[in-house]
């Protein structure tokens, strides 16, 4: 398939990266915060295992794996089930569930996908306390861990709001920074989540392997935003996504976005009219970029990859088709998010960055990049 070609391609650069980078890999205060993290495991009484739902495997942090025998009780959590195509999610619940894994998908900026995480460490932590249920003391940690990026920090704040509101606490909400830029916890933290019993949670520093990972796993992990962009051009990570979505249904979604170029007039550079079977429609442009701006930009891309998809004549799964299909989407992308720049590198440049972006933050579709394991799919 062209997107594993492709995702392997930006896999293998990414890995030469690293191997010059190795010793740096190792010392860098990943292998700090790992150590620290790995230190405080056996203390917590359960550990919330946080991974990216679009890469249920992927992103598993393989700390736990070396510390199976004297590690706590573990709930997995597929967090950014809103960008993971539901369908495929719930096949992979029903994979974990067969592994005799707990396992929940969660989305850290929804309140009842929240509540369901919070009452469901409230169960397992009410397990764990067997026969002191009446000891009104009893105080529990919950680690939350993970590679990089995955949502820790949001999963904390938001466990730490909806925790103290139900526990009727006072007092200020602290807060756990979070940002789309991978890496940027870098202590433990501690957060109330409730009262009889006492909850903790701790927030984390990410944690990578100090063993590189495989070239379809790296891939994975730069085009999710868990590695940052800096080891590959971004040029080709967008090559890459644009493998994956072409070769997947979400385009024939915006079908109704499309109006053939002969019904579509720019009056001038403020109005734009549609020439429809109901008639002629004007629709006025902001010269200064605005939300609706932003709104009407992911229209025309979104229309942009449907015509560039069903106009195209070749046959997808041959990879050079591919290719030529994705090299024709950069030329017309780069009117749809107007990017007016001369040089075509530094064009491109910006569509593959702006393109990501929307990938990333769920407005390009649905996705779940890893497959199941064959024996049961
Ligand atoms: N769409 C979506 N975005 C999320 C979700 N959870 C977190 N994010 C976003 O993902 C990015 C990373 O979130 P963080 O909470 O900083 O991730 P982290 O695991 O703490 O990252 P490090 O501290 O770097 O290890 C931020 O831009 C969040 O807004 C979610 O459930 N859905
Ligand atoms: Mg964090």
């Amino acid at each position: 398939m062209a997107a594993t070609r492709l995702g392997r391609r930006i896999g293998t650069a990414a890995k030469e990266e690293l191997r010059s980078k190795k010793k740096a890999w190792r010392d860098s205060f990943m292998a700090a915060a790992s150590r620290a993290v790995a230190e405080r495991i056996p203390m917590a009484d359960l550990i919330v295992h946080v991974r990216d739902a679009r890469i249920p495997l992927s992103s598993q942090c393989d700390i736990l794996a070396n510390n199976s025998r004297s590690s706590p009780k573990q709930i997995i959590a597929l967090n950014k089930m809103d960008l993971a195509a539901t369908s495929s999610l719930k096949a992979w619940m029903e994979y974990f569930r067969e592994r005799n894994c707990i396992s929940c998908g969660v989305n850290a900026h929804n309140k009842d996908s929240i509540k369901q995480l919070l009452s469901l460490i409230q169960r397992q932590v009410s397990e764990l306390r067997g026969t002191d249920q009446c000891d009104n003391n009893y105080t529990a940690t919950v680690m939350l861990i993970g590679i990089s990026n995955v949502g820790k920090s949001a999963l904390t704040n938001a466990l730490h709001q909806v925790g103290r509101i139900s526990a009727a606490e006072k007092g200020k909400l602290k807060h756990a920074t979070v940002s789309p830029e991978p890496g940027e916890t870098k202590d433990i933290r501690s957060f109330k989540i409730g009262s009889h019993p006492n909850i903790y949670v701790l927030d984390t520093p990410a944690i990578l392997s100090p063993k590189v990972p495989s070239v379809d796993v790296l891939s994975k992990l730069i085009l999710t935003g868990a590695i940052g962009d800096c080891l590959v051009r971004r040029k080709e990570v967008a090559q890459y996504f644009l493998a994956v979505h072409n070769s997947s249904e979400q385009y024939k979604k915006w079908a109704k976005l499309s109006t053939s170029d002969n019904d579509r007039l720019f009056l001038n550079g403020t109005t734009e009219c549609f020439l429809t079977s109901s008639g002629l429609h004007m629709k006025q442009k902001n010269k200064i970029p605005t939300d609706h701006t932003q709104d009407c930009i992911v229209q025309d891309v979104r229309r942009t990859l449907f015509e560039t998809i069903s106009s195209f004549e070749g046959d997808l799964r041959c990879e050079d088709e591919m290719e030529a299909l994705i090299a024709r989407q950069f030329t017309a992308l780069q009117e749809a998010f107007r990017i007016s720049i001369e040089c075509e590198e530094e064009a491109h440049d910006k569509v593959a960055g702006k393109l990501l972006n929307l990938f990333r933050t769920g407005r390009l579709g649905h996705y779940i990049l890893d497959h199941l394991p064959r024996n049961i799919q």
